[in-house]
């Protein structure tokens, strides 16, 4: 590090009356890394088992033999956990506070009681419609409540839910109801955000066109628009769950029986189904949200992620039901009606801990200060950040301008893989340092591998990949279906370890820094997304011969997408075809993959045995050509003036 980060001393306020302060943090983290076993054991106590488990864990990490167990003989329900066991003490606290898109439309507060019936008459709906223990659903739905409903009704009958985003195209939908081979998809009329609608339901129509003609539709009225029915595959969720039973036994589930897949992009081929399991992942979730957001009892939490990814998982649902919490769920966007939205929220229902992504801070900073000066912001006791490496200018700005000085900031870096926080400073234990993931959680060992040699640097400073060498209750247990690819993408370029695909430095304090993706995979916005995908999508079009995607710095997004195209011999480049490209990605895989920028490629740099040369991409679409390196590999080394020469401006 050139100049040493400013750094912020733990919160005195907050040390003083919470969960963990600095000395419990090293006496704690001491035991967790010392003796794993009796640590989990205890953290296990989190949830009710409907049998106990005997084996904390059962893990290897050796290439061939990978092998992942927590609490493997234990059986618990995660909605009797998330609902059933809160009735008693807290069934008319709100479980789920719900802002709809349009602030004119009346949030729903629903209580745990609310919850528990719902998801129960969810649950019967399903197993009428033929769903049963081990059985996959897919869950294509807007940010409303019956989406949690549904999450947790697949929970309670021991069902395999997988959610996909809303905004992904109806290619991407069919891709994952047909790769987990789902019984069911649950949707909904229509998506509205931001004062737009999507026509859900038409695009689930088009997905179930190329999908088996077994799969059910289960379809929740949001705005009552026009939908088409499929009579004798389409099922009325609002008429169904009027007849439906209030209550429904849960399932005794296995520990590591799946809970739920959720699938990801990496730095190849098509997005793989991450399996998390319902002992170990809960556990985890639990213990995450409470210790580093410091939740307590009476608290308003509020994350802003969507279902669809793994931070709605683990912070809306799963860690603070799992703990009795208030959880907020929003419908709409940060800049809807205005960008005030995100601080009328907080002012409205109280909200303590509030966390969000650095591409949604990036966006509102650039739009000033008064509009987060409208709300008042008391509430506030911890802010949060998840996606991305956070800028120190974003990271002040929300220290100052949203936490007015007075709430920690915890930068969480973890991923879909982990399923809950790896790395973050607690607020009552640790100081931050703008754009620091600071410490590790329990039971967590980093370590910063030389990414050549996999060599463990010791001391500090250290920069190199980041890996993990130990497992956690909440670490993914396989890839849905491939087992070997789960080996293969994280057990094999640094045998013996969990390969996160980060880079990461330690300061001189021994604090974290990830640096960023040290594979293919891009960050947009908070989203990930393998350039793999994209580039098959782009070469899916008639007129494309070859594609080759980048990620570049971008200011609000964190990085964009930067696209080199060859077209085939005889198409001509043309700003109308850089359009109907960009619609053409945003058709295959959705919105948040469209290409920000479209260079047209005569050649690629590629190597003699044929292949490209990403990192000489990165470099030009960077603008920082002077520092290419070697480029005598390159079967035509000319092919890169061109690209230099032709180069998009940012
Ligand atoms: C939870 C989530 C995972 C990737 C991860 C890393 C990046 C996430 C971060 C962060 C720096 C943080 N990432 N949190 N980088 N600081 N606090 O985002 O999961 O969508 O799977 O993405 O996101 O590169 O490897 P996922």
């Amino acid at each position: 590090m050139s100049q040493p980060a400013k750094t912020y001393p733990p919160s005195i306020n907050i040390a003083a009356n919470t969960h963990v302060d600095a000395a419990k943090y090293e006496a704690m983290y001491a035991t967790s890394v010392n003796d794993p076993d009796s640590f989990w054991k205890a953290q296990a106590s989190r949830v009710d088992w409907i049998k106990p488990f005997t084996q904390v864990q059962n893990v290897d990490f050796t290439l061939g033999s990978v092998k992942i167990n927590w609490y493997a003989d234990g059986e618990l329900n995660v909605a009797a956990n998330c609902i059933d066991r809160h009735l008693e003490t807290r069934g008319d606290q709100t479980a789920i506070i719900w802002e709809p898109d349009s602030p004119d439309e009346a949030a729903q507060h629903i209580t745990y009681k609310d919850l528990h019936a719902h998801t129960c008459r969810m649950a019967n709906i399903l197993k009428d419609m033929g769903v049963a223990r081990g059985d996959r659903v897919i869950i294509y739905m807007p940010m409303i409540p019956e989406a949690a409903y549904a999450m947790l009704a697949c929970a309670r009958i021991g069902a395999i839910h997988s959610i996909v985003f809303a905004g992904f195209s109806p290619d991407a939908l069919a891709a994952r109801v047909n790769g987990c081979d789902a019984k069911v998809v649950i949707t909904a009329d229509h998506a509205p955000r931001g004062g737009r609608s999507t026509t859900l339901k038409t695009n689930a129509d088009q997905a179930l066109l190329h999908c088996n003609d077994n799969v059910k539709c289960l379809v929740v009225k949001r705005t009552g628009g026009q939908t088409s029915w499929v009579a004798g595959r389409d099922y009325d969720y609002n008429a169904l769950a009027k007849e439906a039973a209030a209550t429904c036994e849960p399932e005794a589930m296995n520990a590591e029986d799946p809970l739920f897949v959720l699938y990801t992009s990496g730095s190849t081929g098509q997005p793989k189904g991450v399996v998390h399991t319902t002992g170990g992942y809960l556990v985890y979730a639990a213990m995450t949200h409470e210790i580093t957001f410091d939740y307590k009892d009476g608290d308003i939490f509020w994350c802003t992620a969507d279902v669809g990814w793994v931070t709605g998982h683990s912070y809306i649902i799963y860690g603070p039901l799992a703990n009795g919490a208030t959880t907020v769920m929003f419908e709409g966007v940060p800049t809807y009606p205005d960008a005030s939205r995100f601080w009328q929220i907080c002012e409205k229902h109280s909200v303590t801990q509030f966390y969000t992504a650095p591409t949604a801070i990036r966006a509102l900073m650039g739009l000033g200060k008064d509009f987060v000066k409208q709300a008042d912001l008391s509430s506030l006791r911890i802010l949060g950040t998840v996606g991305e490496p956070i800028n120190p200018e974003a990271w002040n700005w929300y220290n100052e301008v949203v936490g007015e000085g007075r709430c920690p900031i915890v930068d969480t870096w973890w991923q879909t893989e982990t399923g809950g926080h790896l790395m973050t400073p607690l607020p009552g234990a640790h100081a931050t340092k703008p754009g620091s993931a600071m410490k590790p959680f329990f039971g967590i060992k980093p370590v910063i591998l030389e990414p050549t040699t996999a060599e463990i640097i010791e001391g500090n400073p250290a920069e190199g990949v980041l890996c993990i060498a130990n497992s956690w209750p909440g670490q993914m247990r396989t890839v849905w279906g491939d087992h070997k690819r789960f080996e293969k993408t994280y057990f094999s370029d640094y045998p013996g370890y969990y390969f996160t695909g980060d880079g990461c430095k330690r300061d001189e304090d021994g604090d974290y820094w990830i640096t960023g993706r040290v594979d293919d995979v891009i960050n947009v916005s908070g989203h990930r997304m393998g350039t793999a995908e994209v580039e098959s999508a782009l070469v899916a079009h008639a007129k494309v011969a070859e594609a080759a995607v980048v990620g570049y710095p971008h200011a609000v997004k964190g990085q964009g997408i930067y696209c080199y195209v060859t077209l085939m011999g005889g198409e001509e480049p043309s700003d109308e075809l850089r359009t109907e490209l960009r619609n053409w990605v945003r058709n295959e895989i959705g919105p948040i993959a469209s290409p920000d920028l479209i260079q047209w490629a005569p050649g690629l740099p590629k190597t003699r045995s044929g292949k490209i040369m990403r990192r000489i991409l990165r470099k030009i679409a960077e603008n920082d050509h002077a520092t290419l390196g070697d480029t005598s590999t390159l079967a035509d080394p000319s092919v890169v003036d061109d690209l230099i020469e032709n180069r998009m401006n940012l």
